[in-house]
């Protein structure tokens, strides 16, 4: 079985770093296939993969087609029972597809304002109150998750799906340096030297395309991953 992914630009489309790293970080291969968010090309190309509207996108090599991140998640669990998508337990892998879902679903004041952005760490970004609530409630799922299964550095001990989901949010928190506990920090500081997503982020980079609309008006600093 062979797999392509259609994906939008590295460095700001965080619903396709989650669906590619679903095969990344579990050692299964894939032709990626990248095309520049929102010119006409890439709504163009995405009628070649209907009904896709948005990235990311995956195929198989036997026709079948994933037209969104979560499906992405539980198309390769199924198809890939040892890749390890979900936790062994049934109890954990109940609470990982539960925060899988609702990264999916929710979050939508941190999602929405603190756009990703893996060029730039931006300073002096001030997180609002409904920031500060997604916040309060990223905290509770991650302290859940450890309760339950975790030694770290990852939610329910081996990396699985939910960190999958959940490194786009890393992301935003060490680019917007928002304020996390210390367990927190150490959770996002395991996805910035997690090699995968290092290696997302260096191809982003040598892409070197500036999308205008993700920019936020603040002062810059390089982005805390080398
Ligand atoms: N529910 C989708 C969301 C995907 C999504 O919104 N992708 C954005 C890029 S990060 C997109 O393709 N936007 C293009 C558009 O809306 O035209 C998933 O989980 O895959």
């Amino acid at each position: 079985m062979t797999y392509d992914l259609l994906i939008g630009d590295r460095s700001y489309s965080s619903w396709s770093l989650r669906g590619w790293l679903l095969f990344a970080a579990f050692d299964l291969p894939v032709r990626v296939e990248l095309n520049e968010m929102y010119l006409d090309s890439f709504h163009e190309r995405l009628k070649a993969w209907a009904p896709a509207r948005t990235v990311p996108a995956a195929r198989a090599s036997d026709g079948a087609l994933w037209t969104d991140s979560l499906a992405i998640a539980e198309g390769l669990a199924e198809r890939h029972p040892d890749a390890g998508h979900w936790p062994a337990d049934p109890r954990a892998r109940a609470l990982a597809r539960s925060i899988t879902a609702e990264m999916h679903s929710g979050f939508t004041a941190l999602r929405g304002t603190c756009t990703m952005n893996l060029r730039v760490k931006w300073e002096g970004f001030t997180p609002d109150e409904a920031i500060q609530q997604d916040l309060e409630r990223l905290e509770v799922l991650w302290s859940a998750a450890r309760a339950m299964a975790g030694k770290g550095p990852w939610l329910f001990g081996a990396y699985s799906a939910a960190d999958a989901f959940y490194a786009p949010v890393a992301m935003r928190i060490a680019g917007y340096d928002l304020p996390v506990s210390d367990l927190g920090r150490a959770y996002v500081d395991a996805h910035l030297a997690h090699a995968p997503l290092r290696a997302w982020r260096a191809e982003g980079e040598a892409q070197d395309r500036t999308i205008p609309s993700y920019e936020m008006g603040l002062p810059t600093s390089p982005f805390p991953i080398g």
